[in-house]
């Protein structure tokens, strides 16, 4: 079954221009892209969507570090796509991803690990919303099909 996970290109994956290569990545694999925007994450869009860590010492600073300049949301479609972004994307400490990985390739500590990916489908779910309407969710096949007859 096709499903839909939600990927954020930090503010360092933009500043560096790594943009380009990590969804590379992600299309060569297979995966659709079914929803893409750039835009600043505000401290209350920030708040909620990593709602989960309130409270941890490292809160303020991925606050700080998520709000430093324009990211890049996505949508992306594709048979178990959850479970293989994060694959993709490697350990949350980019100092022990492994090689092969998004992380392990272009990232180096904990605090500047360039992505997120939702890490259940029930994320998925409840991070989608927070960053797209759903008229800004394209359903990839029949767009495809539509083009295709003109
Ligand atoms: P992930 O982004 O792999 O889903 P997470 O949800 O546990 O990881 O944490 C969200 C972000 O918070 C993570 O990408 C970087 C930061 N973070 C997590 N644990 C941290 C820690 N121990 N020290 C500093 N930053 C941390
Ligand atoms: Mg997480």
């Amino acid at each position: 079954m096709a499903e839909r996970t939600f990927v954020l290109l930090k503010p360092d994956a933009v500043q560096r221009a790594l943009v380009g290569e990590i969804l590379g990545r992600f299309e060569r694999r297979g995966l659709k892209v079914v929803a893409m925007k750039m835009l600043r994450v505000t401290r209350s869009l920030g708040e909620t969507y990593y709602a989960e860590h309130k409270g941890k010492a490292f809160f303020d600073p991925l606050m700080s570090y998520i709000a430093a300049g324009p990211v890049v949301a996505m949508v992306l479609e594709g048979e178990g796509a959850v479970a293989i972004v994060r694959k993709m994307m490697g350990k949350t400490n980019s100092a022990e991803a492994e090689p092969g990985t998004i992380r392990g390739d272009l990232a180096l500590t904990i605090g500047r690990n360039i992505i997120h990916g939702s890490d259940s489908l029930e994320s998925a779910k409840r991070e989608i919303p927070l960053f797209f309407k759903p008229d800004e969710i394209h359903a990839y096949a029949r767009v495809d099909e539509a083009w295709l007859r003109e």
